[in-house]
């Protein structure tokens, strides 16, 4: 009886000291993760950031709950070095993959293989445009290369699989079967869930075909920039080969099967990789639009119009069909991020979890005329971020500071307690979004390098503040561009040669040789990756 007491005495006592245990666990277990990044989705198609263009709740609880930060920047205007640069917590020219060409070597150390070591469980779901077997992982499974929208192959911990649906959706639920089966429930957890979606070219899931049909949207005012041949600006907008009416194709673009000429387009190819239902669901959506503006502008194409105005208009068709299939894929995004924001609240885990939604960079829509990004003009180099964590942000927190994609290596380890490693170069913005210190940088660094290539946005760095931003266009040409941001908040009017200007150019000069420095950037580093880039293209041909 008595020894019985006793051991009962132990257990009970080792049930209360689990129980108490368990208890503070929870208080002071570290935040899980849950990080998810688009591809291309500009932050003018957020409504949270208040554009007008298109409604994303899902989204947008992010910032009613959490934080929105207005003036969040990449380094690298560009798929892969962005997710390298989110990776690594290092700029392009330090952690190696300049351009989304040359290869991305996997074996550095990033935030993820860092969380895993501390005893995260962790996983990358999605768009992630990096060859190799992802590290830092235990569970991967992504897309080879860009992806496909409809029945895509995912890469299965590196084992290839094809799967019937549409990407964003599947994506999703892939997401959602590893939070639900698939994790270590005993450990915090970090998801990576990146969608393809919005990238080009735009292909809507089967249930988005025809929402936004009975809209009509606007262009924004500097649509037609090119019909003053982007006056005031220098050789690099002029250059460029990213015009919504004039580089965006009929066939892969606009999603015509006959151009307005009569000439096969090539997408019939293209839409063969859609089941036969998935095909004639697409067909029984896209036929009659496209058979209507054929009638409506039957001389759309190879024939100069006298007409000016018809000329207009078929210029503003064509951003219409752009945006629509762009706002489309969004919506799927957005359902998506509902889906797993649900989750969390259902499990009790939205308390104790870091929500980040973002970008890998930003896009045109239809601003210069222009889609695609690379430039460091303000749409391609701000990139969305909203951040949801109920334990230390407030919700609707705004923060209009110079924050990065440099900046969230250091951020997450920083909320995970972990030590941020030596080589990162951004910084942690905990103590800024959480209102405990109000301390920042005044000044970014940008660098881009993808060129000669797809779009022809030509080799630049520069540097930006609040207020205004100064860019080096080198290697084919060697121009200087400053905006005013205040005063140009499009960046129409280069002043660079101002002399009201004189006073600040000097100091932006300034700022930007010191952040070059303080980077370890240089002009010998800009040499070096021409030379790798253009021997890389040579040896590919
Ligand atoms: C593809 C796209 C381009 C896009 C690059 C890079 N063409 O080449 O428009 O700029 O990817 O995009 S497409 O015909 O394949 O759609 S990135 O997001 O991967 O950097
Ligand atoms: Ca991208």
């Amino acid at each position: 009886m008595k020894r019985n007491s006793i051991i009962f005495g132990v257990l009970l006592g080792t049930v209360l000291a689990t129980a108490c245990n368990t208890e503070e666990k929870n208080k002071t277990s570290p935040p899980n993760i849950v990080f998810i990044m688009s591809d291309d989705h500009a932050y003018q198609a957020i409504s949270a950031y208040g554009h007008g263009l298109n409604e994303t709740p899902q989204i947008d609880r992010l910032a009613k709950e959490g934080a929105i930060f207005t003036r969040a920047t990449v380094t690298n205007s560009i798929c892969a070095p962005s997710r390298a640069v989110v990776l690594t917590g290092k700029h392009s020219f330090l952690n190696g993959k300049v351009d989304n060409v040359q290869p991305f070597d996997w074996d550095q150390n990033n935030f993820a293989k860092m969380l895993q070591k501390a005893g995260y469980n962790t996983a990358m779901i999605g768009k992630i445009h990096l060859d190799g077997l992802p590290q830092g992982f235990d569970h991967s499974m992504v897309l080879p290369g860009q992806g496909h929208y409809y029945n895509p192959d995912f890469l299965v911990n590196g084992e290839r699989k094809q799967f019937e649906g549409y990407v964003t959706e599947l994506t999703t639920q892939f997401a959602l079967d590893w939070l639900k089966e698939g994790r270590d429930k005993e450990k915090p957890f970090l998801l990576i869930y990146n969608q393809k979606a919005p990238h080009r070219n735009w292909k809507p899931a089967p249930k988005y075909l025809t929402l936004y049909d009975d809209k009509n949207f606007d262009p924004p005012s500097n649509y037609f920039d090119d019909l003053t041949n982007y006056e005031g600006r220098g050789t690099a907008a002029k250059e460029q080969e990213m015009e919504i009416d004039g580089h965006a194709r009929w066939g892969h673009d606009f999603k015509f099967e006959v151009d307005p000429k009569g000439d096969s387009t090539g997408f019939t190819r293209e839409l063969e990789r859609l089941t036969v239902e998935q095909r004639a669901h697409w067909r029984e959506a896209y036929n009659p639009k496209n058979q209507a503006f054929l009638e409506a502008y039957p001389q759309a194409e190879g024939i100069a119009f006298e007409d000016k105005e018809k000329e207009r208009e078929i210029s503003i068709w064509k951003f219409n069909r752009y945006i629509k299939d762009y706002l489309r894929t969004i919506k799927s995004v957005d359902d998506g991020v509902g889906e797993v924001l649900d989750y969390l609240e259902e499990n009790g885990l939205a308390e104790n979890t870091i929500v980040v939604y973002t970008s890998d960079q930003g896009f045109y829509l239809g601003e210069h005329g222009w889609f695609d990004k690379r430039f460091m003009y303000e749409q391609s180099f701000r990139t969305p971020l909203l951040v949801r964590y109920p334990k230390e942000i407030k919700p609707g927190t705004e923060i209009d500071k110079l924050v990065q994609n440099l900046d969230f290596a250091p951020t997450l380890l920083d909320y995970a307690g972990v030590e941020v490693a030596p080589e990162m170069q951004g910084k942690s913005f905990r103590s800024l979004v959480s209102g405990q210190s109000d301390e920042w940088r005044d000044a970014v660094y940008y660098t881009y390098y993808e060129y000669p290539s797809v779009h022809m946005v030509k080799r630049h760095y520069g540097v930006a503040t609040e207020r205004y931003k100064l860019m080096h266009f080198y290697y084919d040409i060697d121009e200087w561009e400053m905006y005013d941001l205040q005063k140009d908040p499009n960046e129409m009017n280069n002043v660079y040669n101002d002399p009201s200007y004189g006073e600040v150019r000097e100091e932006l000069h300034q700022k930007l040789e010191d952040l070059r420095k303080e980077y370890g950037d240089s002009d010998e580093m800009n040499q070096k990756y021409l030379k790798a880039y253009l021997e890389y293209r040579n040896n590919q041909q």
